[in-house]
């Protein structure tokens, strides 16, 4: 197991489309192992695979309180139903920035898990909204797309300062 870096917006990578992963066999898992040691470490609730810089559609969250209910998925596919609703997002290649989104409030997920097993999930509150968040990585979205103009330039000024001086 190691910890793997994260991008931090406006990394250009963060905009990599992920592929679907053909088999999951062992660099794939080990690759599970890695995100998962490092979101816990970061600590975070969901991490993507394009946030440390691979390419590839993985998904790992953890939204227990006790911190031991890791969730694995591969080439998810989800679909969204239910009203608007309003969360305080944030995101670990977004530090120190916190926002509200609105999304929808349910989603269904087809997905592989860690041994290429499909299986189905319907969820709602934070496991949803991290889902959809987790999920909009893959497609190269980030959370600060989902906010104004204004709000997403200081953002990314803010954090491209910081990125110079260290
Ligand atoms: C996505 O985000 C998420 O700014 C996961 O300084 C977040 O784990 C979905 C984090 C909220 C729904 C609601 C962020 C850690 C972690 C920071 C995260 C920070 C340290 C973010
Ligand atoms: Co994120």
């Amino acid at each position: 197991m190691s910890l793997l870096s994260i991008l931090t917006f406006p990394d250009p990578r963060l905009r990599t489309k992920a592929q679907p992963v053909a088999t999951v066999d062992s660099a794939i898992r080990a690759l599970v192992d890695d995100m998962l040691e490092t979101m816990y470490e970061a600590p975070g609730i969901g991490l993507a695979a394009n946030q440390v810089n691979v390419a590839k559609q993985v998904i790992v969250i953890d939204v227990s309180e006790a911190r031991n209910e890791p969730q694995v998925f591969i080439n998810p596919c989800i679909e969204v139903s239910g009203p608007r609703v309003e969360t305080e997002e944030g995101c670990l290649s977004v530090p120190g920035f916190y926002e509200p989104v609105t999304r929808r409030e349910r989603v269904q997920v087809e997905a592989l898990d860690q041994q290429g097993k499909p299986f189905q999930l319907e969820a709602e509150g934070l496991l949803s909204v991290c889902i959809q968040h987790e999920c909009d990585h893959l497609q190269g979205r980030l959370f600060v797309d989902h906010l104004s103009n204004l709000k997403r330039t200081r953002i990314r000024s803010k954090l491209s300062k910081q990125h110079a001086r260290t």
